[in-house]
């Protein structure tokens, strides 16, 4: 994060400054990434460490009440000192969150305070139209502004891809889809265009489908961690934590880990490596929506049969699909109020202008 940025520079605007009651001396400061107990903040004189006030912790139990990335915090820093103790959450003017299997109360976290949602998909394997509309209920409810992007269009023939765009047009999505190759390069400056200064865009999509890569080329560095996998272009969970990072633009970019549409949003667990070996397999099944139960064409199933992947791994996976399939019943639910989608996303943008 650049050292000496005014707050503007970090995404604070008008809507924070009404909101912001933190008690003196305490000043804001935004969460760029959370490390188990340990947070890291950034404000107009750099970045430095912080933990949570143990009377926050005594107070606030609920998932949704843990600062996340992109947060503002009224933070206690002596001068002189690099870390902080973080009093209180500021409001949130966005959120981006999934409800958390088996509760109604709870919720999991992705990103707070983001302007627009970059959903990334690979129209390479991972293209999937039904996801995507999960994806977008996701960024309409947590009142951000959607993009499509569609990633690795050097591995499909260019028909592939203009089919894949008439069936997201199809369906009624009207969001913005880029397509895009960080191998040709083609489309980022597309990417690019979207992105204006002191507003915060997270990125999101299933693991491998080339999030950091295309971070990595707006920042024009290797700044986020990626993985050559296989000259086929799948991953593997390669990113553990979710971070806000400043372009030199001036736009501020969250990477996230991948497989959020499984809602392990608890990714950065050690079980999430096993589960994206079996993502990365599913990828190969001969049907898209196979649930490795004995399909023909099963490649997680043989990965099984070769040792590549255990037993015990796939059974617990196949539980956890089973308890996300309860958890996207409230999609299903709201999909059945709202027959027609395309009417759903319209008025949810609606709504959010009217905000
Ligand atoms: N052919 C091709 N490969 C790509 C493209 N973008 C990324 N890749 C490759 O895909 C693999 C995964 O890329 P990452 O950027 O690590 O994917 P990610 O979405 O960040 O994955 P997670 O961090 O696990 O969520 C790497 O081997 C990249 O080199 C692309 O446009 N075309
Ligand atoms: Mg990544
Ligand atoms: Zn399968």
């Amino acid at each position: 994060m650049n050292q000496y940025c005014d707050l503007h520079e970090l995404g604070w605007s008008e809507w924070f400054a009404q909101r912001a009651d933190c008690r003196s001396p305490d000043t804001v400061a935004r969460v760029a990434a959370v490390d188990r107990d340990q947070l890291v903040l950034v404000d107009q004189d750099g970045s430095f460490r912080a933990k949570l006030a143990g009377r926050y912790l005594h107070h606030h139990h609920l998932n949704q009440e843990m600062p996340c990335v992109g947060d503002w915090v009224c933070v206690g820093k002596q001068s002189g000192d690099d870390f902080g103790v973080i009093h209180a959450l500021l409001e949130r003017r966005t959120s981006l969150r999934r409800k958390s299997a088996g509760t109604t109360t709870e919720y999991q976290m992705i990103a707070a305070n983001v302007d627009y949602v970059l959903i990334v998909q690979s129209c390479h394997f991972d293209f999937n139209p039904k996801r995507l509309e999960r994806y977008l209920v996701m960024v309409m409810e947590g009142g951000a502004e959607p993009y499509i992007l569609l990633t690795k269009t050097d591995l499909v023939n260019p028909t592939v891809l203009a089919t894949q765009l008439a069936e997201i047009e199809s369906i009624g999505i009207t969001a913005p889809i880029v397509p895009l190759s960080n191998v040709t390069r083609d489309g980022l400056e597309d990417v690019k265009r979207l992105l204006q200064p002191g507003k915060t865009y997270c990125f999101v999509g299933s693991s491998g489908v080339g999030k950091s890569t295309l971070i990595n080329q707006l920042v024009g560095r290797d700044r986020m961690v990626t993985k050559s996998v296989s000259g086929t272009g799948e991953g593997r969970h390669t990113t553990v934590r979710r971070e806000l990072i400043r372009l030199d633009g001036g736009a501020l970019v969250i990477d996230n880990p991948g497989m959020r549409e499984f809602g392990i949003l608890g990714a950065e667990s050690g079980i999430a490596s096993s589960y994206s070996d079996i993502i990365a397999f599913a990828s190969r099944c001969r049907y898209q929506d196979c649930s490795h139960a004995g399909e023909p064409g099963c490649a997680v199933v043989a990965a099984v049969h070769a040792g590549e992947i255990s037993q015990e791994s796939l059974d617990s996976f196949i539980k956890l699909k089973e308890e996300m399939t309860f958890n996207d019943m409230s999609y299903a639910e709201k999909r059945k109020k709202d027959r027609d989608f395309g009417r759903y996303i319209k008025s949810a943008k609606r709504d959010l202008r009217g905000r």
